[in-house]
C-alpha cells in the first residue's frame, strides 16, 4: 500500500506535499460532486462544485504518475470530468467530453477516471465538460517534473495555482436556458475571481479580495489558469514584471512582461520576484475583446502583499488594459516561442499529410418559438456544419462499430468561398450533423481556423483533446493559401492546446496524429461551444502494439 497515496493530498497545504511526491506512482483522489451554499456578490446561491470548494481542489502529481480519480454523482445533473491538455495516450475513455468519449455519469453514479500523464509536465486544469457545469466544477491539474529533473528556468522559492473564473448571481444553468430559450446571446457574468474572489465591486465593495503574501526576495511561480466559460481575460501586477516560462504545460523561451494574455483554457505559468523592499501590489484581471460583443467589463482584484506590510497601507495601483488592447493582445501572442532546447525539442511536423481550412463563426438558423429573436437563433459552426450532439458516445460507437450515430465526411474546406473577413453571405443559415474527419494513424495534419464576420468577428479560444499542436502562423484577414506559409515559423513556433484564433484574423496549426481515438475540437468559449462551434477527428489505429485505443473499463458509465 505504501505505493498509494489518497485524496486527503488536495487537502493539505501543497508546500507539505511537495518534497514527498516521487514519480511513477499511482494517485488516488476522490471527487465528490455535491451542491454548495456559496456567498459571493454579497448574495448567496447553491452551486455545483467539487468536495464543496470553488474553485476546486488542485491536483498534484509526477510526470508518469497514473491518476486515479473517483468521481461520485451526489447532484440532480448528468456530470462528466476533462482533465484539459492530458494527452490520455490511447486512454480516450477517460478523457471526459460528454458523449464524445463517455455517456455522462448520472445522479447517484461513479466512474473512475484512469490515465497515465505521459511525457508532459507543467500546468494543466480539469473541468466539468457538460452543460454549463464548468463555471464552479472546475481546479488545476499541476504535473511536476520528474524527480531530480530541474525546471529549464532557476527554481522559484515557491508555487501557486492562481485559477481565474467568472461569476454569475443567477444559476449558470438559468443563464444558458434561457438564452437558449430566446435564441439571443446568453447574459454575461456579474464579476471575475481569482481563486474565488473577486475583490471590491461596485455592486459589493465589501467583497474580499484574494491575497498572495510573498516574503522581499523570493520568487514565485504563479500557475495561471482562465476557468472563465466565455471571456480572455488580462492579468496585471502594479510594479512588478512577469517572466512567462510555460504555456499549457509546454516550456517556452521565457520574457518579460507586464500582462499576460489567457483565453479560456489555457494555462501560463510566470515568474515573479517579490523585489520591492515591502508593501502591498494590486493585481487586476480584466477582460479583452475587441470586437462589439457584450462582455463582462467588472475588473477582479487581488494584492501582493509583502510580509511585515500592515494591512492597512495603502496598496499601489495599476490600471488593467483597456478593453480592447488588441496592440497588447498580439504583442503577447507574438512573444510565445517553444523553449525548443536539446531536452525539450519542437518537433513540428515538416510535411503534411491532411490540409484543413477551417472557417469558425456564427450563423442563424430559423427557430419558430424564439420570439425575442423574432423567429430565428444565434448558433455557431465549423466550416458551416453546426455540430448536433449525438446520444450515443461518439468513441463507444467507433470502437464497438455502431452504425448511425456519426458520419467521417466532415468538409475539409467551406462549402461556399467568401470573403470570410468582409460582408457576410445574405444567407446565414448553417446545416446540422455529426461529422467527424477521419485521420490514419501518425498522419501529420495542418488545420487553417478562419474567423468569419458573421454577426460578428470575434476571438475564439479553439481547443484540440488528445494533442498539443504547433501555431505555425498567425494573420489578420482571410488566409492567403499561397502567401502566407512562405511566412510559417516551423523552428520553434509556441506549442499548446488552446488557441486564440484572432478577431477577423486565422491561425494555423500543425499536429502530428499519433493518438488514436476520438478526439473533440471546439471554440472554449462556452456559449460558442452550445451554439455549435465543435467537430471531432477519428484518429484510426495503428498497426504496431501501441497504437490501438485501449479496451474501455468496466465502470464506463451507458446511456
Ligand atoms: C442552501 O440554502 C438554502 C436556503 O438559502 C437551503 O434551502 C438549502 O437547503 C441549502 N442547501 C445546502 C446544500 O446547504
Ligand atoms: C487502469 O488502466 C490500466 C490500463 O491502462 C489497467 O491496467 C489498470 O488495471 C486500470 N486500473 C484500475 C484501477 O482500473
Ligand atoms: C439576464 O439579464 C436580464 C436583464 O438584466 C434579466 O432580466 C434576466 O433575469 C437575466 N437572466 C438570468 C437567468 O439571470
Ligand atoms: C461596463 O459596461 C457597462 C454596461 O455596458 C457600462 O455601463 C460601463 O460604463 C462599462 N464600464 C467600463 C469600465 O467600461
Ligand atoms: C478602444 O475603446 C475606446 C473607448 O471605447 C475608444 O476610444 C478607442 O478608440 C478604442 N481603441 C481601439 C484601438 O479600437
Ligand atoms: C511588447 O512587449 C514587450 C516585451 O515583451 C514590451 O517591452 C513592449 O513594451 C510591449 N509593447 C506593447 C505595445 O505592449
Ligand atoms: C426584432 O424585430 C424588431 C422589429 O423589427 C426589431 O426592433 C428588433 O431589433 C428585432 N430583434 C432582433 C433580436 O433581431
Ligand atoms: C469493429 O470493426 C473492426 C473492423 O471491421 C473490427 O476489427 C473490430 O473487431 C470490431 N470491433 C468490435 C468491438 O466489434
Ligand atoms: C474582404 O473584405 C474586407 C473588409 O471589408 C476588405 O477590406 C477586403 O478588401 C475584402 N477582400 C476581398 C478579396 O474582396
Ligand atoms: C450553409 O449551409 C446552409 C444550409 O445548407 C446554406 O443555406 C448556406 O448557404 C451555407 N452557408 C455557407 C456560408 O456556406
Ligand atoms: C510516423 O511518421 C514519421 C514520418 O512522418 C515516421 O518517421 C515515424 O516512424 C512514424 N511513426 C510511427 C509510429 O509510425
Ligand atoms: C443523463 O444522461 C442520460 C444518458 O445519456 C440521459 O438518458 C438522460 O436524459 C440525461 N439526463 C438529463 C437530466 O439530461
Ligand atoms: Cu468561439
Amino acid at each position: 500500500m505504501g505505493l498509494y497515496r489518497v485524496g486527503f493530498l488536495v487537502l493539505v497545504s501543497f508546500f507539505c506535499v511537495y518534497p514527498s511526491l516521487t514519480e511513477g506512482l499511482v494517485r488516488h483522489y476522490k471527487f465528490n460532486i455535491v451542491m454548495k451554499n456559496t456567498t459571493r456578490l454579497c448574495s448567496s446561491k447553491p452551486i455545483v462544485t467539487v468536495n464543496g470548494r470553488y474553485p476546486g481542489p488542485t491536483i498534484y502529481a509526477r510526470e508518469d504518475d497514473t491518476l486515479l480519480i473517483k468521481v461520485v454523482n451526489h447532484v440532480k445533473y448528468n456530470v462528466s470530468i476533462h482533465w484539459h491538455g492530458v494527452r490520455q495516450l490511447r486512454t480516450g475513455w477517460a478523457d471526459g467530453p460528454a458523449y464524445i468519449t463517455q455517456c455522462p455519469i448520472q445522479p447517484g453514479q461513479v466512474y473512475v477516471y484512469n490515465y497515465t500523464l505521459t511525457g508532459q509536465r507543467g500546468t494543466l486544469w480539469w473541468h466539468a465538460h457538460i452543460l454549463w457545469l464548468r463555471a464552479t466544477v472546475h481546479g488545476a491539474l499541476v504535473i511536476l517534473p520528474k524527480r531530480g529533473v530541474p525546471y529549464p528556468f532557476p527554481k522559484p522559492d515557491h508555487e501557486k495555482a492562481i485559477v481565474l473564473s467568472e461569476w454569475w448571481k443567477s444559476d449558470t444553468e438559468n443563464v444558458i436556458n434561457e438564452a437558449l430559450k430566446s435564441g439571443l446571446a446568453p447574459n454575461v457574468s456579474d464579476a471575475h475571481t481569482i481563486n474565488g474572489h473577486s475583490g471590491p465591486v461596485k455592486s459589493c465593495p465589501s467583497s474580499m479580495g484574494y491575497k498572495l503574501s510573498v516574503e522581499r526576495g523570493e520568487t514565485y511561480l504563479l500557475r495561471l489558469v482562465n476557468a472563465a466559460l466565455n471571456e480572455e481575460l488580462f492579468f496585471k501586477v502594479a510594479g512588478h514584471s512577469l517572466t512567462v516560462v510555460e504555456v499549457d504545460a509546454l516550456y517556452v523561451k521565457p520574457f518579460k512582461t507586464d500582462t499576460v494574455l489567457i483565453a479560456p483554457g489555457q494555462t501560463t505559468n510566470v515568474l515573479l520576484t517579490a523585489s520591492k523592499s515591502a508593501g502591498k501590489y494590486l493585481v487586476t484581471v480584466s477582460p479583452f475583446m475587441d470586437a462589439p460583443i457584450a462582455v463582462d467589463n467588472v475588473t477582479a482584484t487581488a494584492t501582493v502583499h509583502y510580509s511585515g506590510t500592515l494591512s492597512s497601507s495603502a496598496t499601489v495601483l495599476t490600471l488593467p488594459p483597456p478593453q480592447n488592447s488588441t496592440a497588447i493582445s498580439n504583442n503577447f501572442t507574438n512573444s510565445l516561442r517553444s523553449l525548443n532546447s536539446k531536452k525539450y525539442p519542437a518537433l513540428v511536423p515538416k510535411e503534411v499529410d491532411h490540409h484543413l481550412f477551417f472557417t469558425v463563426g456564427l450563423g442563424v438558423n430559423p427557430c419558430p418559438t424564439c420570439k425575442a429573436a423574432n423567429g430565428s437563433r444565434v448558433v455557431a459552426s465549423i466550416n458551416n456544419v453546426t455540430f448536433t450532439m449525438p446520444t450515443t458516445a461518439l468513441l463507444q460507437a467507433h470502437y464497438f462499430n455502431i452504425s448511425g450515430v456519426f458520419t467521417t465526411d466532415f468538409p475539409k474546406n467551406p462549402p461556399h468561398v467568401y470573403n470570410y473577413t468582409g460582408s457576410p453571405p445574405a444567407n446565414l443559415a448553417t446545416e446540422k450533423g455529426t461529422r467527424l474527419y477521419k485521420l490514419p494513424y501518425n498522419a501529420t495534419v495542418e488545420v487553417v481556423l478562419q474567423d468569419t464576420g458573421i454577426i460578428s468577428p470575434e476571438n475564439h479560444p479553439v481547443h484540440l483533446h488528445g494533442f498539443n499542436f504547433f501555431q505555425v502562423g498567425r494573420g489578420i484577414g482571410n488566409f492567403n493559401p499561397k502567401k502566407d506559409p512562405k511566412s510559417f515559423n516551423l523552428d520553434d513556433p509556441v506549442e499548446r492546446n488552446t488557441i486564440g484564433v484572432p478577431s477577423g484574423g486565422w491561425v494555423a496549426i500543425r499536429f502530428r496524429a499519433d493518438n488514436p481515438g476520438v478526439w473533440f475540437m471546439h471554440c472554449h468559449l462556452e456559449v460558442h461551444t452550445t451554439w455549435g462551434l465543435k467537430m471531432a477527428f477519428l484518429v484510426e489505429n495503428g498497426k504496431g502494439p501501441n497504437e490501438s485505443v485501449l479496451p474501455p473499463p468496466n465502470d464506463l458509465p451507458k446511456c
